[in-house]
């Protein structure tokens, strides 16, 4: 039984490492209405639980960003957008995954924390007044050019 677990152990672990071909891109959504931002607090991992981001997820094999972005917004805040212009730079992250952050325009619905512990709108002024150490690192750097589509809208 000993050698049993270590096989099962072994192999799950060999899996995990080697069969994960799904694609590396994550997506994120900034949802903007009324002059506000939409931030929603992550309830995990135990680094980033409490720390503001903009909504999304990992991309699935086959996947477009505009479809993923849909789905993960769907899973997340029960709400509709459509994906529109990029916001910022993607950011690498060290394990190799890749954020992409996209306009996000309301179709459906109203946005509600489902997965997170927190949701709130943020105005620009509100974002320059955020402690960075309250936001996801990766999303740090998005926040000026957030600011900017805010004072545009
Ligand atoms: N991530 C960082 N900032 C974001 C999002 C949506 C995601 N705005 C990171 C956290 C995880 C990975 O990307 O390491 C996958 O995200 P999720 O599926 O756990 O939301
Ligand atoms: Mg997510």
């Amino acid at each position: 039984f000993v050698t049993m677990g270590w096989l099962i152990a072994t192999r799950s672990a060999r899996g995990a490492a080697e069969t994960d071909d799904r694609p590396k891109d994550v997506v994120a959504a900034a949802i903007v209405d009324g002059g506000r931002v939409l931030l929603a607090q992550r309830a995990h991992p135990a680094d980033l639980a409490g720390k503001w981001e903009l909504p999304g997820g990992r991309v699935e094999s086959g996947e477009t960003h505009a479809a993923a972005l849909a789905r993960e917004i769907r899973e997340e805040l029960g709400a509709e957008v459509e994906a529109g212009d990029g916001v910022g730079k993607p950011v690498t992250l060290p394990n190799g995954l890749v954020l992409h952050a996209y306009r996000a325009h309301l179709r459906g619905g109203t946005p509600v924390a489902l997965e997170h512990l927190d949701m709130q709108w943020f105005t620009a002024d509100e974002l320059r007044r955020l402690d960075l150490d309250d936001v996801v690192p990766a999303d740090r750097d998005w926040i000026p050019e957030l600011c900017v589509v805010l004072d545009e809208a």
